[in-house]
């Protein structure tokens, strides 16, 4: 492509998608992510970069999901995904946002030095997946996204509504015929197929019930889930709540996020005590379960809980068929449970790694070990396997002894029923489901591994968001100077006490994570912190409450 072509570049953005904000956007957690009217000319040149890194992947396909995932209705955001279906390149990241932040004017000029600067050869072909979530402004954001894909002369493939893990898998597809049909019902056949072909391999025994409630946040993952339900057959009763009518709002009362920060039940799901519930966000990218007791009383099972359950079968399946050499590890973020840590560690043996939050810090950490799981405690996690494991693996399948080859079977389809791209909450619903059927376990029995720490979670606004750094996995706050030694100082009196403390990269607040031998004190010392928060790093609005 000719440099004088993208004169059209600056045409396309001052017609239809200019930029009517000065208010400075960063590529954070997971892409950008802000109230939708904000975001129209961001998501039109992330068009035009998907183009320019597809270009610099040899025209590699490079997805573009449309989505605020688990933010409230009115946020929507986009993130950029890779060609193996992973998130986009870090190194990236800084590029992103200064494209999202130049002026119109400029915008001619900034797309030719980012063309030279990462050496992207324009005469390539260049392909984009284009994905979006339930939100009412994503068709219009989604537009954008084609309209930017289309000025530097790339081909975007719009695939409607769908998850984003479905998304990221369709580009790991497109790119890697050997992974799947890069289709939405390519995604079914792929993990649903492989689900119904393990349950068939599995006698449903002891606590395990078939039905499963499932709260579909009022987003995309229940509305796919129904379109799963139908072909099911009986290994599996779903019972679908919060699929986006009668009202029901986005994430609101509803959803992953809620259930586990808030640790209470979501709204619109039909109360039975002891039934287990699965509870996803708005994107389907993230699953927490929980059941109520014949008291009410909640019991989270979460992202934690989840690992260390896959984990542990994934470690019994490796031993049953005597593989050698194929090394587990479990990657967390600081917001893991400090229980489910010493589970891990003392009880599974199985080493343990802790990273910064966001999936793309997860997934690069689980790529050093041969089968990495990695989650995050809010739910967002999957397993990935290394070549060298699954070649180990179909070996024992096609010529170990006759138990050998029994597990290394088993291991192969749930392989298969796992979104190795990035965290999925279909396709982790159905690993969790497989294994509480091989273990004939109910939710109550699944909560019984280990003992949870209570723990708090809150948010502070405050004037910029970025006045705290931190170090250390996110567990040490360097800026603003004194805070760490006041939260240390709030963290001493408290038996198993311990607080932390970050800004978020996917909305505007300060988090506080807080954890200590019992509920009202976790809740405590989550409420201090947060006060110190609000005092030494700019608070606005009310201070927080003891
Ligand atoms: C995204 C990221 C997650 C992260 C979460 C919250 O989730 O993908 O890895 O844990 O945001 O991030 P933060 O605390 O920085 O706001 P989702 O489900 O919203 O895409």
């Amino acid at each position: 492509m000719p440099p004088s072509s993208l004169r059209v570049v600056y045409a396309f953005a001052r017609e239809m998608h200019p930029k009517t904000s000065d208010v400075f956007i960063e590529y954070g957690t997971a892409g950008f992510r802000t109230k939708a009217n904000l975001l129209e000319h961001v998501v039109y040149r992330m068009g035009l970069l998907a183009v320019i890194r597809s270009r610099v992947k040899n025209g590699r396909t490079i997805g573009m999901m449309i989505t605020a995932s688990h933010n409230l209705e009115p946020d929507n955001g986009v993130k950029l995904v890779d060609p193996d279906g992973e998130m986009l390149e870090q190194s990236w990241e800084e590029i992103a946002t200064r494209l999202a932040n130049v002026s119109d004017n400029d915008l001619e000029s900034t797309t030719a030095e980012i063309i030279k600067q990462v050496n992207a050869d324009m005469s390539l072909k260049a392909s984009v997946f284009i994905g979006m979530d339930t939100r009412y402004t994503s068709p219009r954001l989604a537009a954008a996204a084609a309209n930017g894909v289309i000025a530097l002369k790339g081909t975007p493939k719009e695939f409607g509504i769908v998850t984003t893990p479905m998304l990221h898998y369709c580009v790991k597809c497109r790119n890697d015929n050997t992974y799947g049909t890069p289709t939405e019902e390519g995604y079914y056949e792929k993990i649903v197929g492989a689900f119904k072909n393990i349950r068939q391999k599995l006698s449903v025994w002891g606590d395990y019930d078939t039905t499963l409630y499932v709260d579909g946040a009022n987003g995309v993952g229940g509305k796919k889930l129904n379109i799963i339900k139908k072909s099911l057959g009986g290994e599996l009763d779903l019972k679908l709540y919060n699929l986006g009518g009668n009202g029901g709002k986005l994430n609101l009362n509803c959803g992953a996020d809620f259930v586990k920060v808030s640790q209470k039940a979501p709204v619109g799901v039909e109360h039975a005590p002891f039934q287990r519930v699965a509870s996803l966000d708005g994107d389907g990218d993230r699953l927490v379960y929980y059941y109520l007791n014949d008291t009410d009383k909640m019991n989270l099972l979460d992202g934690d809980r989840i690992a260390t359950l896959l984990a542990s079968y994934i470690t019994e399946l490796v031993t049953a068929s005597e593989a050698q050499d194929i090394r587990l590890g479990l990657v967390q973020t600081a917001y893991a449970n400090g229980a489910s840590t010493a589970y891990i560690t003392k009880h599974l043996k199985v080493p343990v790694t802790c990273v910064k939050t966001g999936v793309k810090h997860l997934h690069h950490a689980a790529l050093s070990y041969d089968i990495g799981v990695y989650f995050e405690a809010n739910g967002h996690g999957t397993v990935i396997y290394s070549d060298k494991a699954k070649k180990i693996i179909r070996k024992i399948a096609q010529e170990g002894e006759p138990e050998q080859r029994k597990a290394a079977q088993l291991l192969l389809d749930f392989v298969d029923i796992t979104n190795e791209t990035v965290g999925d909450a279909i396709s982790d619903l159905f690993l969790v489901e497989t294994v509480l059927c091989a273990r004939g376990l109910s939710a109550a029995r699944w909560l019984k591994a280990y003992d949870d720490l209570p723990c708090r979670q809150l948010k502070v606004t405050v004037k910029d968001r970025n006045a705290i750094s931190t170090t250390d996995a996110e567990r040490q706050c360097t800026a603003p100077e004194g805070l760490q030694t006041r939260i240390n100082e709030l963290v001493a009196p408290y038996k198993h006490g311990r607080s932390f403390v970050r800004p978020s990269g996917t909305e505007d607040v300060v988090r506080v994570y807080a954890e200590a031998d019992t509920q009202e004190s976790a809740d405590k010392l989550a409420a201090e912190v947060a006060q110190a928060v609000f005092d030494q790093a700019g608070g606005v609005g009310d201070r927080p409450t003891l």
